[in-house]
């Protein structure tokens, strides 16, 4: 809403009764700048866990992913328009754990770049069964970070589509039912683990696969909640492309996989 706009509501008229014209000019300003600075938000995690992956998939972008090896080597920042209206500026930032010394550079740049932003997205590995150095690098590094704060923190368990036993179907671009009772058995074990050294609530925890798209709409909105705590400047929440598909494509896949219709 402009401000022209502000100026003619009713609840406008309350504030200048309640607190005088001078203070509710101040108010308005104060919050017109909050509003033209869009929330922020960090993306690390342990090298090759597919944070640029997730953040080139959310967002339409297009930065260097490390097939081979490391995909960032340098903090990179954009912000991006989101689907249902708003902006978000997002930073991607090198991964931890590739090489002792390089941890320590990039260890001093999450301590100087995580207390300026309004979310942290932390990425991990669903698939991987090592979950001890996420554990110390949450603990030690982030949650320290965070202080009181820990709402500004979202945990992405990503690489979903590799859980076994059970795979993906292509054709639906969805994991089997068997794949789906493994996903959600690894990733509640995950959740218990992490909930152990932090006090995230489960809406904080979102599994979730960046290659094939799959949960991306369930991640964007666990940012989106983050952001909007503290922020509030977001208008709505983001919308699967799910949303997308023509009715005829829905009721098909609906069909043909009954059981992705109430994830979807
Ligand atoms: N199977 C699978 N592979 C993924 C997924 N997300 C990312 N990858 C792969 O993981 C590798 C690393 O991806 P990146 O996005 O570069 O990971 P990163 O965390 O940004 O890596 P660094 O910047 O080097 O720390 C790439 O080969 C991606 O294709 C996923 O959901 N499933
Ligand atoms: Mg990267």
């Amino acid at each position: 809403m402009s401000e022209e706009n502000l100026k003619r509501t009713k609840e406008w008229k309350k504030i200048v009764d309640s607190i005088g014209e001078k203070s509710a000019n101040v108010l308005s300003d104060v919050i017109e700048e909050a509003m033209s600075q869009p929330p922020r938000i960090a993306v690390i995690g342990k090298a090759g866990v597919g944070k640029t992956t997730t953040i080139n998939n959310l967002f339409s972008a297009d930065w260097i992913v490390g097939d081979i090896d490391t995909g960032t080597k340098y903090s990179q920042e954009a912000s991006f328009e989101i689907l249902s209206g708003g902006r978000l500026c997002v930073v991607d930032l090198p991964g931890l754990g590739e090489d002792l010394e390089q941890d320590e550079i990039n260890k001093k740049m999450y301590r100087e770049i995580l207390p300026d932003v309004d979310v942290i997205l932390y990425i991990m590995q669903a698939n991987a069964r090592d979950l001890e150095e996420d554990q110390l690098i949450l603990r030690d590094i982030v949650l320290p970070l965070l202080s009181s704060d820990q709402k500004r923190l979202v945990v992405g368990l990503n690489k979903v589509d590799q859980i076994g036993p059970g795979g993906w179907i292509q054709a639906a671009n969805y994991p089997s039912r068997e794949q789906e009772k493994s996903i959600r058995i690894r990733t509640k074990d995950i959740s218990e683990k992490l909930s152990k050294i932090t006090h995230i609530s489960p809406d904080q925890i979102v599994y979730f696969s960046a290659t094939k798209a799959y949960r991306l709409n369930q991640l964007g909105e666990a940012l989106v909640i983050a952001a909007n705590d503290l922020g509030w400047k977001l208008p709505i929440r983001p919308k699967s492309s799910f949303d997308d598909a023509s009715r005829l494509i829905k009721t098909v896949v609906n069909a043909l996989f009954p059981w992705t219709k109430t994830t979807r």
